[in-house]
Parts: C-alpha cells; sequence; structure tokens
C-alpha cells in the first residue's frame, strides 16, 4: 500500500513538473514568436501630424507655431508642416498633400470660415480625422473631430468691459454727447474677428453712451495698423489753417476718438509707431489690445495702453493630448478652449512674468 502512495506521489510531482515546463515553455515561445505587421507598427508606429499654418503675421502666430512643435518633439509626434502665406488656397493645396501622404491625422489654422468642405470631405474619405485649431469654420461638424483655440467671443467681451469700467460714472465731452470708438479688426471673415467684434458690441451695446464711428480691417499687421492710424491723423489736418495737424488726439470725421479696441497687439504696435512719428498725444484716449505678446505689456506698463486681453498662442501641449486621443480613435470634446486672462492698468506690475512671445 505505501509503495502504491509512494507512486503516485511521483507520479503526480513528475506530471506537475511537466505541466509548469510546459507552461514555461508556451510563455517563452510567445515572447519569441515575430511580431505581426499591426503588432509591429502598432507599437512603433510613430503618429504623423499633417498640420496647416496660415502664415507668420503676428508674433502671436509665430509663438503658436513654435509651442506646436515643442509639444510635438516632446510627444515623439512627427510633424508635416506648411506654411499658407495667408492665403486660403496654400491651405487647401496643403491638406491634399496630407491626405495623398496618408497621414495619421490633420490639424490646421483656418485662416477663414468658409470653403472647407470639400477638402474636409476628401480628408474623411481618406479615413484621416482633423481637428481645428486656433480658428472655427463653417462647415458640417461631422467633417471634424474638434477644435482647440480661444473664446473669441468671451475675449471681446473682456475688452468692452473693461471700456464700460474705465467709463464708469463718466460722460462724453464729444459734442454728439456719446464716446467714440475706433475698432481696429483683423482678417476679414475669419472667425475670431466675428467672435472678437460680436462679444465686443454684446457689451457696448448695453450702454448708449458708447458708439463705435468707425471699423476698418488690418488683417492683423503691423504695417497695415500704422497705415490705417497715418490715413487717420491725414485725414484729420484741418483744411481752414493749410492742413495743420490735431495732435490732441486721433479724429475721425472731425470726431474725437476717445477709445480704440484692436483686435491684435500686432495692429496696436502699428498705432502706436504713427502716433509716436506724427507726436499725437494720445493719453486721454482709451487703447485696448488683444493677444498680450510682451511688447504689448511692455507698452502698458510705459502707460501707453490701458489694456490688454490675452489670446493664449500656447496650444501646443493640448493638441497633441488631442491628436493621441484621436489616434486611439477616441472622442474629443466639440470645443476645448484656452485658459486666458486680462491684464489692465489697475494691475501691479511687478507680478507679470515674461509673456515669452
Ligand atoms: O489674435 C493674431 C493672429 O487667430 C487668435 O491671429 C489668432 C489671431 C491673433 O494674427 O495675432
Amino acid at each position: 500500500m505505501k509503495a502504491k502512495v509512494k507512486k503516485l506521489q511521483i507520479i503526480s510531482i513528475i506530471s506537475f513538473l511537466a505541466a509548469v515546463i510546459f507552461l514555461l515553455g508556451f510563455i517563452i515561445s510567445i515572447s519569441l514568436k515575430p511580431k505581426t505587421e499591426k503588432q509591429n507598427s502598432d507599437q512603433t508606429h510613430r503618429l504623423i501630424l499633417g498640420f496647416s499654418q496660415i502664415g507668420s503675421e503676428s508674433a502671436w502666430r509665430t509663438r503658436n507655431t513654435q509651442s506646436i512643435f515643442e509639444a510635438a518633439a516632446e510627444n515623439d509626434i512627427q510633424i508635416l508642416f506648411d506654411d499658407a502665406q495667408q492665403k486660403q488656397e496654400n491651405q487647401l493645396k496643403a491638406i491634399r498633400s496630407f491626405i495623398v501622404y496618408q497621414v495619421d491625422i490633420i490639424a490646421f489654422v483656418p485662416i477663414v470660415e468658409d470653403g472647407w468642405d470639400n477638402v474636409l470631405t476628401e480628408a474623411k474619405e481618406a479615413g484621416i480625422p482633423v481637428i481645428l485649431v486656433d480658428r472655427q469654420i463653417n462647415a458640417d461638424p461631422s467633417l471634424y473631430a474638434g477644435f482647440l483655440g480661444e473664446d473669441g467671443l468671451e475675449e471681446g467681451r473682456r475688452a468692452a468691459r473693461f471700456l464700460l469700467k474705465k467709463f464708469n460714472g463718466t460722460t462724453s465731452t464729444s459734442d454728439s454727447g456719446k464716446i467714440s470708438i475706433l475698432e481696429l479688426s483683423g482678417t476679414e471673415n475669419s472667425s475670431v474677428v466675428r467672435d472678437r467684434a460680436k462679444g465686443f458690441r454684446e457689451i457696448i451695446e448695453t450702454d448708449n453712451r458708447f458708439e463705435i464711428v468707425h471699423s476698418e480691417n488690418g488683417d492683423f499687421l503691423r504695417s497695415r495698423g500704422k497705415e490705417i492710424i497715418e490715413n487717420l491723423i491725414e485725414s484729420s489736418r484741418s483744411p481752414a489753417i493749410t492742413g495743420r495737424l490735431k495732435t490732441n488726439g486721433l479724429y475721425y470725421n472731425g470726431k474725437k476718438i476717445n477709445a480704440v479696441y484692436s483686435h491684435n497687439d500686432s495692429m496696436t504696435l502699428g498705432l502706436l509707431d504713427s502716433i509716436e512719428q506724427y507726436g499725437i498725444n494720445t493719453s486721454d484716449t482709451v487703447i485696448i489690445s488683444v493677444d498680450a505678446e510682451q511688447k504689448s505689456i511692455d507698452a502698458l506698463k510705459a502707460g501707453k495702453l490701458n489694456c490688454v486681453v490675452e489670446c493664449n498662442p500656447n496650444l501646443g501641449p493640448k493638441l497633441m493630448e488631442l491628436v493621441k486621443l484621436v489616434a486611439e480613435g477616441k472622442e474629443i470634446p466639440r470645443i476645448t478652449y484656452n485658459t486666458e486672462t486680462l491684464f489692465t492698468e489697475y494691475d501691479d506690475f511687478s507680478l507679470y512674468t515674461e509673456r515669452g512671445y
């Protein structure tokens, strides 16, 4: 009997060892098995992002591009980049080349709102997801995965709220009894201009002391900002006294401008170039700008501006997060706004940090 039990014990130990050896052998064989095409490609496949940028019209735009390249490098994402030199047709060409190249994801800054349906339909048919960056479009929402950028409406509202606060309890000294506003707007038909103008008017129209007497498109360019103000100054020369220049402020059709709302810092810096060139005293003109690049913050600190609404160009890190989610086939929010703030003459400037653009 004892011998039988001993024999059984030996058999179960041997079969247990055999099972362990078999299992080990199985695990080793799996790990040594050559990876399938898909396994290899999934793990080692470096995401390729086709990115179409509108150009380099402002310090904001340049920082925006840098931020995206930096974040792509940090996330080991390859970028196929195209600078469209401010032309929509170049963006359409770039997006089509990304489709041919079969990039994994396309991201682009739509210079204007309309005219994207066809090319985005082609991207969809090619199975390439698209993310909108910085500006929005009028197109079938199923043609893009989501938008990442600024809340232009809120930027406009912030600018107007500052103006209402600044003129709180004051009445205009102008003949019309109105507080006259000059608006320098950016690229026509772009979502950012639509929103900054709309948000500003939404608040301004709650107070009938204010009147926008003139709005002109400066295409977000310093040179255009300078030119518009030069024309304004030149056209305010008083014909009566042999074209003597009015230097106690800016005028439009003889009306003194009490406030300027400029849609970006580049145009605002152009404005400052002209008033300095002509020696115009704008100490009682309230000047509000948008973007918050270092030069405009310096002008605010120097008392040349009254308020700067931040538009944050550092979209890179968030974009790469969204790119990776989309590449994994995951849903992303329809809209992701960047965090932004406000800089005004009432701030403690010693608390400011460098803007980095
Ligand atoms: O304000 C301006 C740039 O689209 C938010 O474009 C962007 C705007 C920005 O030219 O500086």
